[in-house]
């Protein structure tokens, strides 16, 4: 309860913060987008992860404001990153189901997108299976009007859900992100292989863009480069860092 009065309060103190993690195209070595990740600077408890508050707002409908502000944020950065000339690349935001639910969300997505100008094609939004357990007509209305906007839609740890793959071919959807369970033992685990093969040329198939997360190590990224996997994202190519580290970053990159 404690924490829940101070989680109500952290968006009116600026307590919150977007760490971001790069995305790579392995086979150019450009950076192709980001992906911002939520830190809460705790008052007394130092710099908290997603997994410690994100679950409370979402109990708590908090997540709605917080995923608000992370939206913006997330698009001004991307926008300002854009201005300063740097290579043209993608800001991936995270959307609990109970964001994708709220009715206002397209309202305010487009909002954000005005007040920021940052081109809807450069903003991408992950989503995960669960959103597909829902009324199929309306979850496929909504991601229509948010694809009709110029948005990209991924889903989120891929391979994980409970759900039938069926919404693939229901959802206007452009990628897949393969959770980072499957990369973990990939070079010395078969099934993993087998898995991720298949993933991809499933992707391939239904023209689907695909990304592999959790990328550690030179021998995994080799190991899916030669499946035919191009896009990565992992600790191998960065760890997600504040915008001004990346800013860094990326001048000693491009
Ligand atoms: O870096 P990592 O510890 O940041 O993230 C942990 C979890 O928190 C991941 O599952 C990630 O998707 C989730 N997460 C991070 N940022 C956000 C956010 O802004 N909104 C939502 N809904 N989830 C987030
Ligand atoms: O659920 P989602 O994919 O949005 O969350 C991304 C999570 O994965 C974040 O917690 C992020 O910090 C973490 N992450 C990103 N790259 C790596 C990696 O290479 N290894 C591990 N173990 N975690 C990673
Ligand atoms: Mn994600
Ligand atoms: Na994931």
């Amino acid at each position: 309860l404690q924490l829940e009065r101070e989680l109500r309060k952290a968006i009116d103190r600026d307590e919150f913060l977007l760490h971001y993690q790069p995305q790579v195209n392995v086979s150019t070595g450009q950076i192709t987008g980001m992906e911002a990740l939520v830190r809460w600077q705790h008052p007394h408890r130092g710099l908290l992860s997603p997994i410690h508050f994100i679950p409370l707002a979402e109990e708590t409908g908090l997540i709605v404001p917080i995923g608000e502000w992370v939206l913006r944020k997330a698009c001004e950065d991307g926008q300002r990153w854009l201005q300063e000339g740097r290579k043209p690349m993608r800001m991936a935001v995270n959307l609990s189901l109970i964001q994708f639910q709220e009715p206002n969300l397209v309202e305010t997505i487009q909002q954000i997108l005005e007040e920021t100008g940052l081109e809807p094609r450069y903003l991408e939004l992950e989503i995960t299976e669960s959103i597909a357990m829902n009324n199929v007509e309306q979850v496929v209305a909504k991601l229509e009007r948010l694809v009709n906007l110029g948005i990209q839609i991924s889903i989120d740890d891929f391979g994980t859900g409970f759900s039938s793959l069926s919404y693939l071919k229901k959802f206007p959807i452009h990628k897949l992100k393969i959770d980072r369970s499957f990369i973990t033992d990939i070079t010395s685990d078969p099934d993993d292989a087998s898995i991720v093969s298949a993933i991809i040329a499933m992707a391939n198939s239904l023209k689907l863009d695909l990304i592999v997360e959790g990328v550690e190590t030179e021998d995994q990224q080799t190991y899916l480069h030669r499946l035919g996997c191009f896009e990565m994202q992992g600790y191998l190519f960065s760890r997600p860092l504040p915008a001004q580290m990346l800013e860094q970053l990326m001048q000693s990159w491009l």
